[in-house]
């Protein structure tokens, strides 16, 4: 399970890849809380946010550039469609039928590879990408259209307002980009034709292959039609961006019609994000991070990162390994994790992570995209406030 933690941040958001930090999930997770939900985060946490991510590749996916041809009548889809019935119990005439609508995306194989390991991280550029004043500007107007909903969003699950307006901020520029690919075609693509060069390519094969279950059985029990949903290169779907194993786990009917929809409806995808999080362990009131300082003399930087990410020092052994804590930190009672985010050639930046932002991590496997979603949501905030 380690290693695939370790394994599984790298691809998990494809698009994020090659300018995030990749989220090792190493050793420790025997003493975190949430321990047992990082199980489910390996199938369930990846709610891409492809269209978001490939603006800051430069990558636009205009519908009109996509390109499919057919699959044809193979015995690997046959074999897909008895699999896929006999896991999601589903009538296995609708599912071949399903399949058999089902085209092939043209140059997926390569959008989902790794990107080189020479390709730099770089906050910096990210920052400026996403905490912008066209993105607040957006997240005011959301914020304020959608107030009501926001605030019960805060109240019934404990995750803070600017956390929920982040999220969707970053995710699809508060549904503006929810991806223009057929969820359907990508998902059949990348089950049946995951590319092989691919360091875990069979197991990232299979991912799909379930994400496309968990597909067919929510268009099975919907109206006709829905198989035309769209979303990003990699699944991810409507205004969270939610894969359709989170959709089916984590989604819910925040508006009490009746019925659940992240595609078209605001308020659903409002609550859905706040019971993702709360879902994966968020702690009402904890701070996400503290900003860091360090005592050169003490410090010991290679054992404050070995843990990556999670959050394994006291503040009290932090401030022995050199880390120089802001009052506030000083009084953090669960553990922290020094967060190094890289700038390309120029310095790094660094920041003391809590608990609560390893559960940011949570819906984005990278503390750039985590630091993104939370400073995108302060900033708006603050500009309410002025
Ligand atoms: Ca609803």
């Amino acid at each position: 399970m380690r290693d695939e933690c370790i394994e599984l941040s790298l691809t998990c958001k494809p698009s994020f890849s090659s300018i995030f930090y990749r989220v090792k999930l190493p050793i420790l997770l025997t003493s975190f809380p949430m321990r047992f939900l990082v199980f489910f985060a390996i199938f369930f946490a990846c709610t891409c946010s492809s269209a978001a991510l490939a603006a800051v590749h430069g990558k636009k996916h205009k519908p009109h550039q996509i390109r499919t041809t057919p699959f044809g009548p193979r015995a690997e889809v046959a074999q897909l469609a008895s699999d896929i019935s006999q896991n999601q119990q589903i009538p296995v005439a609708w599912v071949r039928h399903q399949l058999s609508l089902a085209r092939r995306v043209q140059g997926l194989e390569k959008m989902v590879l790794p990107p080189p390991a020479s390709s730099p991280k770089n906050w910096a550029a990210y920052q400026a990408r996403f905490i912008e004043p066209r993105r607040i500007e957006a997240g005011m107007r959301f914020w304020q259209t959608h107030k009501e909903a926001l605030e019960r969003a805060q109240n019934t699950y404990g995750v803070p307002v600017e956390l929920i307006v982040g999220v969707i901020g970053v995710e699809t520029f508060y549904g503006q980009h929810m991806g223009k690919y057929k969820v359907l075609d990508v998902l059949t693509t990348l089950a049946l034709h995951f590319p092989p060069e691919h360091p875990r390519a069979q197991e990232r094969q299979a991912f799909f292959k379930s994400e496309l279950g968990y597909f067919l059985k929510m268009v099975h029990a919907q109206p006709k039609g829905q198989a035309a949903i769209t979303g990003s290169y990699a699944g991810a779907m409507g205004w969270p961006q939610f894969m359709p194993s989170s959709w089916t786990r984590f989604a819910v009917d925040f508006d009490g019609d009746g019925r659940i929809d992240l595609l078209k409806n605001p308020v659903d995808a409002i609550g859905s994000v706040a019971n993702y999080f709360k879902a994966f362990g968020w702690q009402t009131g904890m701070p996400t991070h503290y900003s860091a300082q360090f005592d050169d003399a003490k410090l010991d930087k290679s054992t404050l990162l070995a843990p990556d990410i999670l959050p394994s020092f006291s503040a009290a052994s932090m401030q022995d390994k050199g880390v120089v804590l802001t009052p506030d930190a000083q009084q953090h009672k669960g553990n922290l994790a020094l967060v190094e985010l890289f700038n390309g050639t120029d310095a790094p930046s660094y920041v003391v992570g809590t608990e609560n932002f390893y559960v940011v991590t949570r819906y984005n496997w990278s503390s750039y995209y985590a630091l993104a979603v939370i400073e995108l949501g302060a900033a708006i905030k603050a500009e309410l406030a002025r």
